[in-house]
């Protein structure tokens, strides 16, 4: 592609869509992938909402208060909740890898118990809420979602002719959205319990309100995250595979161009795949996909003492948690309790679902957790 061309295609780009991506900051020797001071490793993406605000409001969002009709059956393991108990600790850390992350400083908080999710929410579930409220998701209405090229068809490749600046492999894809993950000719159909995708921050908090749950709070994400261990980087502790096995959904091999699958999956998992993560049970809390919390993205914190922070007033991006399927750590070391991320409300992506929390158990699973 000559300069002209390059050119041509980010205008196109900065037009459609705001681009929250800086240039790879990662190099493949993990050693420099250490104390980068730049923003991003390619792991945010974000819509314009200006140039589509009017569009998303002329189809609305039906939401009756339809609830779940079945909490047995297959699904049952899905709608689980695990108890957290509340209490204190670090959040954040002294010792960032992404300095511009806003990973730190370490500053006391103090969450109340609540419930959360132990699985991200599956396509399976979210069909639920779908039949049973006709959501249309914001990617549905925008009509198209970012995916990685590697996993889009060349059939729909041929359609596409813009990538995006410093990470060529995110492609704005047609079509693509919950129900097609990879595309138009991708379907859910094999893979109902993994993570649902494409759903943006507007979606999983309409899911999360039909399902009597909540976002959780950043700091509620990462207290869970950590479960009271002290300076790990993972939910178990600070070894990738603990007892030679595989902990969690990454990209094995070279980003982005191998991907060897190392862990079992090319993509995503099951949300019941791979061990407990952590003392409260949670599946996949680090990676398989992004999980959006409710907090508006800063990057400045005090260090002043906090109870149940639940982020700034107000801001453009919605923080995200917890590392995907696409994080390898010479690229998007992410897959960390402490680390984050952030994108529009109305964003989407293949690699971005969610989980929600509550501050009781909801009435319907109230009789499955005595
Ligand atoms: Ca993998
Ligand atoms: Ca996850």
């Amino acid at each position: 592609m000559g300069p002209w061309q390059t050119l041509l295609c980010v205008t196109i780009l900065l037009v459609l869509f705001k681009i929250n991506i800086s240039t790879e900051t990662c190099s493949k020797d993990e050693d420099s992938c250490q104390k980068t001071d730049t923003k991003s490793c390619g792991c945010s993406i974000s819509r314009d909402t200006s140039k589509l605000s009017e569009e998303q409001e002329s189809h609305g969002h039906e939401t009756d208060k339809s609830k779940p009709a079945s909490t047995t059956g297959s699904l049952f393991r899905t709608h689980g909740m695990v108890k957290i108990p509340g209490g204190s600790f670090l959040m954040g850390t002294n010792d960032p890898v992404f300095v511009a992350d806003g990973e730190g400083p370490e500053r006391p908080v103090t969450v109340n118990s609540f419930y959360f999710d132990k699985y991200e929410v599956s396509n399976a579930e979210f069909e639920l809420f779908v039949h049973a409220t006709n959501y249309k998701t914001e990617a549905e209405t925008f009509g198209n979602s970012f995916v990685m090229d590697k996993f889009v068809s060349e059939e729909v490749m041929k359609g596409i002719s813009q990538a995006v600046q410093g990470a060529p492999w995110w492609v704005p894809v047609d079509g693509a959205d919950w129900r097609h993950p990879y595309g138009v000719d991708s379907s859910i159909d094999k893979i109902m319990d993994h993570p649902v995708l494409h759903v943006s921050w507007n979606d999983a908090v309409a899911y999360c309100k039909w399902m009597d749950k909540r976002l959780p709070t950043e700091a509620e994400w990462e207290y869970a995250c950590r479960a009271e261990k002290v300076g790990r980087l993972f939910p178990w502790g600070n070894k990738v595979n603990p007892k030679d096995k595989h902990w969690m959904n990454i990209w094995h091999g070279e980003f982005p161009n191998t991907n060897t699958a190392d862990d079992g999956y090319e993509t995503t998992a099951p949300v019941t795949a791979f061990p407990e993560q952590n003392k409260y049970g949670l599946k996949n809390i680090i990676g398989n996909a992004w999980e959006w919390t409710s907090d508006w993205w800063e990057t400045q914190h005090s260090t002043d003492p906090k109870d149940n922070p639940t982020g700034p007033l107000k801001g453009t991006d919605k923080v995200k948690k917890g590392g995907s399927f696409m994080c390898h750590k010479t690229y998007c070391y992410r897959y960390r309790c402490v680390a984050r991320s952030q994108n529009t409300p109305d964003s989407s992506a293949v690699n971005l679902g969610f989980r929600c929390a509550s501050d009781k158990l909801p009435k319907y699973l109230q009789t499955e957790n005595p």
